[in-house]
């Protein structure tokens, strides 16, 4: 079993999550925020027998868009501050599997 975490934009999310019920495919949405953009973003925890990654991993890949975004001027990031306003591709999905040691429910 593996443990498919993946950080979609928030537009991509509701689509997603669609797919996987359709799919008997189990989730956890959780509402979580970029580290750099600091604008909200989801993250989905999906706990997946071995031989359904490739599948999950697709659906992932199908319905999640790369989308430009612009950080407006004089926004600071860190100890950066953009005098100018700067665009940045985000996305498709950031993907991460994680093997699971146990899964139990109660
Ligand atoms: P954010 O951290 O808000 O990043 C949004 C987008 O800003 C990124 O899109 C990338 O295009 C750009 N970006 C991020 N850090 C940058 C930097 N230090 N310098 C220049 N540009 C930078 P994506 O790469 O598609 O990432 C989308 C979201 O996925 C991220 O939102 C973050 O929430 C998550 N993510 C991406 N890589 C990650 C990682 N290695 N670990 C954990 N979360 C990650």
């Amino acid at each position: 079993m593996k443990l498919i975490i993946a950080v979609v934009q928030n537009k991509d999310a509701d689509e997603l999550v669609k797919q996987f019920i359709e799919n008997d495919i189990r989730a956890t949405k959780l509402a979580t925020s970029g580290g750099f953009l600091k604008a909200g973003n989801t993250t989905l925890m999906i706990g997946i027998e071995d031989k359904r990654v490739d599948e999950v991993i697709a659906l992932v890949k199908k319905y999640s868009h790369r989308r430009k975004q612009f950080l407006a001027p004089n926004m600071s990031m860190g100890s950066t501050m953009f005098a100018k306003g700067v665009e940045v591709e985000v996305g498709g999905a950031t993907v991460f599997v994680l093997p699971i040691e146990s899964f139990k429910q109660f």
